[in-house]
């Protein structure tokens, strides 16, 4: 059985956005243009999420320039618009997300554990946490114990994937190399990811190829 992980498709990841990858947009669209057509084809269909809290040298110190391959701006920041799910991403066919990164860098959709980014829960706590404006009750989206992707898909009789997603060179590679060597049957659409940088996108995706993801088009287009 196949699911279809859609990678950190969040506002601050497309244009308009504090680490915005030209071509963000438009690949939310198409993801949802994609599962219009195609979403009865996977047993879950799964979205991960950077949500940061205070995950050290993952964003630029003050005063210093990121170096857009380990350090980055502030982004995602958990309960903030920025690691909201791109509007143009249709939500409802999402069976579960996975929420990465609260106190470190975490490129790979593997780092996930199961959460409920948007439920406002009773009880939750109020009020900021960490230096970067994440509210409390955000960065308790995630329970303690909660399962991890790998766990979470196989608990599902999962046993390929198919990516697709934002950022190409990042996050997507992270999470394709990790569902590789989990032993996943690896798929994954070049045509429904953007990239940071166009040469390094590039790049990793003949990395992905090389370690045996199998590369496709889906060849759709958004309304
Ligand atoms: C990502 C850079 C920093 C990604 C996350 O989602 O690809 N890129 N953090």
């Amino acid at each position: 059985m196949r699911a279809l992980v859609i990678v950190d498709v969040q506002n601050d990841f497309c244009e308009g956005g504090s680490l915005g990858v030209d071509g963000g947009a438009q690949v939310a669209g198409r993801i949802t243009a994609y599962l219009e057509e195609h979403a009865q084809d996977y047993a879950a269909v799964i979205a991960t999420r950077d949500w940061h809290v205070d995950p050290g040298p993952h964003f630029a110190a003050e005063g210093t320039a990121p170096d857009y391959t380990e350090s980055w701006p502030v982004h995602c920041v958990a309960g903030t618009s920025g690691a909201e799910l791109h509007p143009d991403l249709d939500t409802e066919f999402l069976d579960a997300q996975f929420l990465k990164g609260r106190f470190d860098a975490a490129y790979s959709g593997f780092d996930g554990q199961l959460g409920a980014p948007d439920m406002v829960r009773s009880g939750a706590p109020e009020g900021p946490a960490g230096p970067f404006g994440a509210t409390a009750a955000a960065s308790t989206a995630v329970e303690d114990g909660a399962p991890g992707l790998d766990d979470w898909l196989r608990a599902e009789g999962i046993n390929s994937v198919t990516v697709v997603g934002i950022a190409t060179d990042h996050c997507v590679r992270a999470t394709v190399l990790d569902a590789i060597d989990s032993g996943y049957d690896t798929r994954v659409f070049s045509d429904l990811v953007a990239g940071v940088d166009a040469e390094r996108a590039e790049e990793a995706l003949e990395l992905m190829e090389e370690n045996g993801a199998i590369l496709q088009v889906w060849g759709g287009t958004a309304e």
